[in-house]
């Protein structure tokens, strides 16, 4: 049994990358985001919602202690007899209104955000010195066309450097929500760079952004991406499996590894087969269960999503940083529900494209992306020697 565990996770690529946060003993904070959409959904915590709930403890806190001491017995022996008034009433009644819809607003935005998978689309121009005019075909459905500024990112990469140009000051748009919009730039590209346009509805905020500054207006938002790839999750009592449909449908099953084959602190949160998507791209997570519900849950990501039997589910993340992330089964789903954790490791696309080759091999395929050894030395897979 121990040289099985031992062999698969020497399968693994990257079996001795860093995990990136983990549950601490005695930690009280939120697990730190590790991509914009969970930056929003703390700040949602953060800078929302604790403050109300801070305020409205210390008011009823106040009240009451008002209460005690102005209307006890004795210093007010003599009690009022009315029993209603207007103005009072409305304000207790308006009020928490007002607090809900302040709440209301911006979680709906997340729930939005969080299930609605990006769209957004890249085209990639060369600049050479003279052309200043590029088209972005606009050829979303109607509800989702690229209408406004912000809906569209020019960016000029020469390799040295690279710009995110401003709309009106470096370039401009011609045919807001027609099929193709034309972006004419105030300077041409220089010669052998690349001309980005971006565009699309599914924006988030900036990660390189100044913490201090990241909810207001000094740092726009950028567009997201449509999705390079989709997991297909599915899960069983007890443990994980994952497909990966856009890379030849290869499948492996993750189960905790036993404590003997890892450390204290990753007992119960690594597996012998580590989910593994790639850093900075967009990947659509598809859930479903064989058996009973589960919940694909990931702290990092802010990531909670129900694995239901016979029904499919879909939400999606970008991780900003390589590294390992843990997260568990987040729903009762029997004996071992707290056994089923749950690992995904962020690589870089080159590791990436050699663990999809070390996997189509396991699953009797071809190839997809050149000489798998070329790929495993580029990705340093000494690893693999352990
Ligand atoms: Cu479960």
């Amino acid at each position: 049994m121990k040289k099985t565990i031992s062999g698969l996770l020497g399968l693994s690529v990257m079996a001795a990358s860093a995990a990136y946060a983990l549950p601490e003993p005695g930690g009280i904070d939120m697990q730190p985001a590790a991509s914009a959409l969970a930056e929003e959904v703390h700040f949602f915590h953060n800078g929302i919602l604790m403050p109300i709930m801070t305020g409205i403890s210390l008011l009823v806190l106040a009240l009451l202690i008002w209460v005690m001491v102005r209307y006890n017995s004795k210093s007010n022996p003599v009690a009022k007899k009315f029993s209603h008034n207007t103005l009072v009433e409305v304000i207790w009644t308006g009020i928490p209104i007002l607090i809900l819809l302040i709440i209301a607003l911006p979680s709906f935005e997340l729930l939005f955000k969080e299930g609605v998978t990006p769209d957004g689309k890249q085209v990639v121009a060369r600049g050479d010195g003279q052309t200043v005019d590029f088209v972005f075909p606009n050829d979303f459905p109607e509800s989702r066309m690229v209408k406004r500024a912000d809906h569209l990112q020019v960016i000029v990469d020469t390799g040295a450097e690279r710009r995110t140009l401003k709309h009106r000051k470096d370039f401009s748009v011609d045919g807001w929500g027609e099929s193709d919009l034309v972006v004419s730039l105030n300077e041409p590209a220089p010669r052998g760079s690349s001309v980005i346009l971006r565009g699309g509805r599914s924006t988030q905020n900036v990660t390189d952004c100044p913490t201090a500054k990241r909810y207001i207006d000094a740092c726009e938002k950028e567009i997201v991406l449509a999705p390079t790839m989709t997991l297909k999750v599915t899960g069983r009592q007890w443990g994980w499996n994952y497909a990966y449909p856009d890379f030849g449908d290869f499948e492996f099953l993750s189960d905790m590894a036993p404590e003997d084959q890892t450390t204290p602190e990753l007992y119960r949160l690594e597996v012998d087969n580590r989910v593994v998507v790639p850093v900075g791209e967009t990947v659509r997570v598809t859930t479903t269960a064989s058996d009973v519900i589960h919940s694909w849950a990931l702290p990092n990501f802010a990531l909670k999503i129900d694995a239901v039997p016979g029904r499919f589910n879909e939400t999606w993340f970008r991780a900003e940083e390589e590294g390992v992330y843990y997260g568990q089964c987040s729903e009762i789903c029997g004996i071992r529900h707290a056994f089923m954790p749950i690992a995904v490791e962020v690589v870089s696309r080159p590791k990436f494209e050699a663990w999809v080759d070390s996997q189509r091999a396991l699953a009797g395929l071809e190839p997809m992306f050149a000489d798998d050894n070329v790929k495993l030395a580029q990705a340093g897979a000494g690893a693999q020697a352990e």
